[in-house]
């Protein structure tokens, strides 16, 4: 046996931690399912839709959040960490979800949003009274003049990052709304009141946590610096120190600005930080160089392979790699990287076998497993606060209405917010009321009740692509390599460990297409495909992905 292959046998006989072979569903709750006819989604309706959850075969639900919160940012502005916000119900609704989705063997990860509270916070309520009120210190204060901030950050949603409070004569940060203050990291009293907290959920139940803009929390303000601050990982160190060793939390970071090497440290095997951080890199190639999300280019092929992979060899062995095209921030991944009219269903089945097929934790968010879709709406219907900050600063800035509403066409958060399509009843089954964001109109065409029905549907693909990694541990532990990293249509791959090889082909084109490989896959097993039977060998029809395996032999490399 060659070396690479005696390290591939010991990695997969060591005991891995749950996470490591587990598929984890997001949940945005105010879309979700709506049990009480206001238009908002809310826990009772998440209760009512666990047995669906099983049935596609999940082992954990990431909740985006649900605490008492006035909803500026749907509810990434928090007023109090240990309630639920009225609108979903609850804390003994919250439990109720915590003990059904046990008995179905799915866990339930809280969304914990630390680098900031909401400004309806008893914390800031109290820290705005004045300098030498005992709250004060828990957030970022500065001196400075009434309209002269103390520097030139940026709130991500439009504006300075700096708000004037006249009792205190001081401005206080927020690197998001003016109701998102920043809390004060470097200040130990609120680590500990973030420590506490996240032991009281841990006792309640939960599965463990989604940490949002972890990057954030060692800001330097004074030298600019926002992410990767110098005590960012001492902090995540302490953190996991207070809560989460010695236990199968998972916890996972949402770390825009991680490149593979930070990545090593957050997602260190040994357990000293985090199980594993999103990383943003292929879902932000589709831009203009040096630009914004909303400054949109087509999507660099070549490139999005190449991020793809590096982050697949960067982490092999030495860290842990979280597996994502879609969540509540981003379009939809069919209308962005398939093709969301004729090859709907195909495009929408590739990009699942493709993330699927990789080493990590596969993330999949509602409704990506029916191949929703984005939407376009008059401006007067969107709702989230990031593009219509955008919209205002732009427009004032002269940009042409059209270019703007093309850029929310292709990027505004709404896309991935619109109602979960459930039947072809009246406003997709998502709610008995008018719905607090307006549903797709394809969800007649396009929704749960009739794809469950239909054993060829996207939704029983993922539940398939699911079951093969509990099956196979080569795709939980097999070594990546890329193939045909020039080819401008194919995205081919093998996974390969001691026993087996397996090779995942996806054409990202409408094209039939023709490509050639040394190593000879004809008699190999279909594990999976998204048309009925696979091609000729050597081409691929449009958006055509299949997933092959064979036995690995002493002459394979
Ligand atoms: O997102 C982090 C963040 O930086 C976003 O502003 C992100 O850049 C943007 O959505 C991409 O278009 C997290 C949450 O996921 C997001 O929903 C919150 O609005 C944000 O933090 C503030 O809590
Ligand atoms: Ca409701």
């Amino acid at each position: 046996m060659g070396k690479e292959a005696l390290k591939d046998r010991n990695i997969s006989e060591k005991q891995q931690p749950w996470w490591k072979s587990a598929v984890i569903y997001q949940i945005y709750p105010r879309s979700f399912c709506d049990s009480n006819g206001d238009g908002i989604g809310d826990l009772q309706g998440i209760i009512s839709r666990l047995d669906y959850l099983q049935e596609l075969g999940v082992d954990a639900v990431w909740l985006s959040p649900v605490y008492r919160s006035p909803q500026d940012d749907n509810g990434y502005d928090i007023s109090d960490y240990r309630d639920i916000d009225p609108i979903f119900g609850t804390l003994a609704d919250m439990d109720e979800l915590i003990a059904e989705a046990k008995k179905r063997n799915i866990r339930i990860i809280m969304d914990v949003v630390v680098n900031h509270s909401s400004d309806e916070h008893v914390w800031f309520r109290e820290a705005k009274k004045s300098r030498s009120n005992p709250y004060h210190n828990y957030y970022i204060w500065r001196d400075g003049e009434e309209g002269t901030p103390p520097n030139e950050l940026k709130s991500a949603f439009g504006g300075s990052a700096w708000t004037w409070v006249p009792e205190c004569g001081q401005y206080y940060l927020h690197l998001f709304s003016e109701k998102q203050p920043d809390l004060n990291w470097e200040n130990p009293e609120v680590r500990h009141e973030v420590h506490e907290m996240l032991r009281w959920w841990a006792d309640r139940g939960v599965g463990g946590f989604r940490l949002d803009v972890v990057d954030l929390f060692g800001k330097e303000v004074d030298k600019m610096i926002t992410k990767e601050g110098t005590m960012l990982h001492p902090y995540i160190k302490e953190m996991s120190k207070a809560v989460f060793c010695n236990t199968d939390l998972v916890t996972v970071g949402e770390a825009w600005s991680a490149t593979p090497e930070r990545a090593l440290l957050y997602s260190n095997p040994d357990g000293s930080e985090l199980s594993m951080v999103f990383q943003f890199e292929h879902i932000s190639l589709d831009q203009q160089e040096g630009k914004t999300k909303w400054d949109l280019a087509p999507l660099p092929f070549l490139k999005f392979k190449q991020v793809l992979s590096k982050w697949q060899t960067e982490l092999y062995q030495r860290g842990w790699n979280s597996l994502f095209f879609e969540n509540h921030d981003l379009p939809r991944s069919v209308s962005r990287f398939g093709n969301d009219r004729e090859y709907r269903i195909e495009s929408a089945k590739m990009l699942a076998t493709l993330l699927h097929g990789m080493q990590g934790t596969p993330y999949i968010y509602q409704g990506q497993e029916l191949g929703m879709t984005n939407i376009r709406m008059e401006l007067s219907e969107y709702q989230d606060i990031e593009l219509l900050g955008m919209y205002r600063e732009r427009k004032a800035a002269g940009y042409p209405e059209e270019e703007l509403m093309e850029a929310i066409y292709a990027k505004g958060r709404d896309n991935a917010r619109t109602p979960m399509q459930w039947s072809d009843a009246p406003n997709g089954g998502f709610t008995t009321g008018t719905p607090w964001l307006k549903v797709n109109p394809n969800y007649k065409q396009i929704n749960a009740y009739s794809q469950v029905q239909d054993g060829n549907s996207i939704f029983h693909y993922y539940r398939k692509l699911i079951a093969l990694r509990k099956k196979h541990s080569v795709l939980v532990d097999g070594r990546y390599e890329l193939l045909l990293p020039e080819d401008s249509s194919v995205f081919a791959y093998t996974r390969t460990d001691e026993k087996t090889r397996l090779l995942v082909l996806c054409n990202f084109t409408a094209d039939t297409v023709a490509f050639s490989m040394d190593e000879d896959w004809t008699d190999a097993e279909v594990l999976i495909g998204n048309y009925e039977s696979p091609s000729a060998s050597g081409t691929l029809r449009p958006y055509e992905a299949v997933m092959l395996k064979k036995q690995r032999t002493a002459e394979m490399k």
